[in-house]
């Protein structure tokens, strides 16, 4: 029997993390959680690009044109789309995470889901640092895993 798994080093990877500004100031918290979960998993700086969109609905296109330079092993999209008040949610949420999956299918890079689709904005606070860990640094190790899954797989023969 053959068995595929992506280890968690990440020595010798590169890495890009998308994040969106709109609820900054607990993305901002996501940044710091799979900047953090990436050095501690081996990743040097230098090895990390962050690129900054408006909102989440922008975060797949911001991938996809990263994704075409074949230059990453995986990428982290990070984000906070906070029910409240608006009728915007369901949209936003939707069409980020729908396009996340279709630009990690396309592009055959692994793209992490680390938007944050919360009914509070104390929901969001939980996962982003305090009482419920931090999800972008859970998305730091998932996009390492990922990357090392993939490099593992076998590939198509030439
Ligand atoms: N963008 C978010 O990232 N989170 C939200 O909670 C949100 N809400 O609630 O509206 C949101 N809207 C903006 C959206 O992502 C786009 O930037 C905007 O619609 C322009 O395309």
């Amino acid at each position: 029997m053959n068995v595929f798994e992506g280890h968690l080093g990440g020595g010798g990877l590169r890495f890009a993390i998308a994040a969106s500004r709109f609820n900054g100031t607990i993305v901002e918290r996501l940044v710091e959680g799979a900047v953090d979960g990436l050095r501690r998993h081996g990743v040097d700086d230098s090895r990390i690009d962050l690129a900054w969109a408006p909102g989440a609905f922008e975060l797949p296109l911001v991938v996809a044109r990263l994704a075409e330079t074949g230059g990453y092993d995986a990428f982290i999209a990070l984000g906070a789309v906070i029910r409240g008040a608006t009728g915007h949610y369901d949209f936003v949420a939707g069409q980020c995470a729908a396009g996340i999956q279709r630009v990690q299918l396309d592009s055959g890079v692994p793209v992490v889901f680390g938007v944050l689709t919360t009914d509070t904005i104390e929901q969001a606070i939980e996962r982003s640092g305090t009482k419920a860990g931090n999800k972008g640094f859970e998305a730091a190790a998932t996009a390492i895993e990922m990357a090392n899954l993939l490099g593992a797989l076998p590939k198509r023969e030439a």
